[in-house]
């Protein structure tokens, strides 16, 4: 279909904000557990996970590590403990932690990575979100007693606020054997990994098998309610379970959230190729819109970051004023730089398994509405 034609058929509401569903495309955390989920929720068989006897939480685990190829995962609440676990484990207080500048783990996880592991981050700006070993390399810390070392190499696959961009399998492979080889362990925050894995044709397993640890996500685009899981070696997911306690993320009948995750695991990761065909399209129509910088060929995932900067709105002002038409998208700036400034005027949009084209569609018409032609 013409996207164009199709946004100028699509229709808004004429009173914005009276009894029209919202159009939610701030995040994919956003969805709700599908109606299956809420069944499996209700009927889960459950015990005292701290003393590792549900046998719902213990099903999702190694199924995890089945789909993963390694040998053991860990359930924990949320992508930001499990990330903030899996860095604990694998560096020293003291150490550096090499990342991209927009990653999560330095953005958006309260600092985490120096108040729970007393590390710092060396930051890299990189082009779309992807780092190389080339890149990578010229920040490895030289071996001198009095300089802080290189504890960690972290990457972000898929790189959410580079716009849902996706790592080539040879780069991570090359990336993890490089570092292993100075003995720097590698670390995946891979909380959308399997719309990496949709976009590449490619297992999860096969696009991971070389990280020293890896965190995924059930509660994105997967649609699970709580939990993401840390999967690795035994010995790093026994470590981990003590860290998770230390935590405070000991769940008890959590069972209860696990069955929730086994659908989001088996079942959900088809659908997203539909959410990545949504997102290109919003990005299509986004770019035909004067003042919002975007290149759709880029949008391989769910997630959309864009400039508007030259629509004579900021970014807040906008992502506002759509709330007039019940379309939601956050405003995101600031957390990537051009030149060593920190960009400002960029929105999000991310697609998800509540949102179908038709929404999209509308989205776009609400944007289209309140940037001057
Ligand atoms: N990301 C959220 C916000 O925190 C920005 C979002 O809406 O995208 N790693 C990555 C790459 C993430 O995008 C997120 C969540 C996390 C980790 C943390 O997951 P949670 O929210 O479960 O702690």
């Amino acid at each position: 279909m013409n996207p164009v034609a199709a946004n100028e058929e699509a229709s808004l509401p004429a009173s914005p904000g009276h009894g029209i569903a919202a159009i939610d495309l701030r995040s994919d955390t956003v969805t709700r557990p599908t109606p299956e989920m809420r069944r499996a929720m209700a009927e889960a068989e459950v015990g005292d996970d701290v003393y590792g006897e549900d046998p719902t939480v213990n099903r999702l685990e190694q199924r995890a590590a089945q789909i993963f190829g390694r040998e053991a995962a860990l359930f924990v609440p949320s992508g930001t403990m499990g990330n903030t676990i899996a860095i604990k484990l694998l560096t020293q207080p003291g150490q550096e932690i090499i990342c991209e500048e927009r990653a999560h783990i330095y953005n958006y996880e309260m600092a985490m990575l120096a108040r729970f592991s007393g590390c710092v981050p060396r930051l890299i700006a990189a082009p779309d979100g992807i780092l190389t070993w080339e890149e990578i390399r010229k920040r490895v810390a030289p071996k001198i007693y009095y300089r802080a070392q290189t504890g960690l190499v972290s990457l972000e696959n898929t790189s959410n606020m580079a716009g849902g961009s996706v790592y080539p399998p040879e780069l991570t492979d090359d990336i993890c054997d490089s570092a292993h080889a100075l003995g720097i362990p590698v670390h995946l925050d891979g909380a959308r990994i399997f719309n990496a894995a949709v976009a590449l044709g490619k297992p999860v397993a096969e696009i991971t098998r070389k990280f020293d640890s890896v965190m995924f996500c059930l509660s994105k685009g997967l649609g699970a309610p709580v939990g993401s899981m840390v999967v690795g070696s035994r010995s790093l997911i026994d470590r981990a379970r003590v860290e998770r306690k230390a935590l405070g993320g000991g769940m008890r009948q959590a069972g209860i959230l696990a069955a929730a995750g086994l659908i989001a695991l088996e079942k959900m990761p088809s659908g997203l190729a539909e959410d990545h065909a949504n997102a290109r399209f919003l990005a299509e129509g986004l770019a035909r819109i004067r003042g919002i910088e975007i290149d759709p060929a880029k949008v391989r995932t769910n997630i959309v970051v864009c400039d508007v900067g030259n629509t004579g709105m900021a970014a807040a002002e906008l992502s506002r004023r759509l709330l007039e038409f019940n379309v939601l998208a956050n405003e995101v700036g600031g957390v990537g730089t051009k030149a060593g400034i920190r960009t400002a005027e960029e929105l999000r949009f991310v697609t998800h398994m509540d949102v179908d084209r038709a929404a999209c569609e509308r989205a776009l018409e609400a944007v289209r509405r309140l940037c001057p032609h």
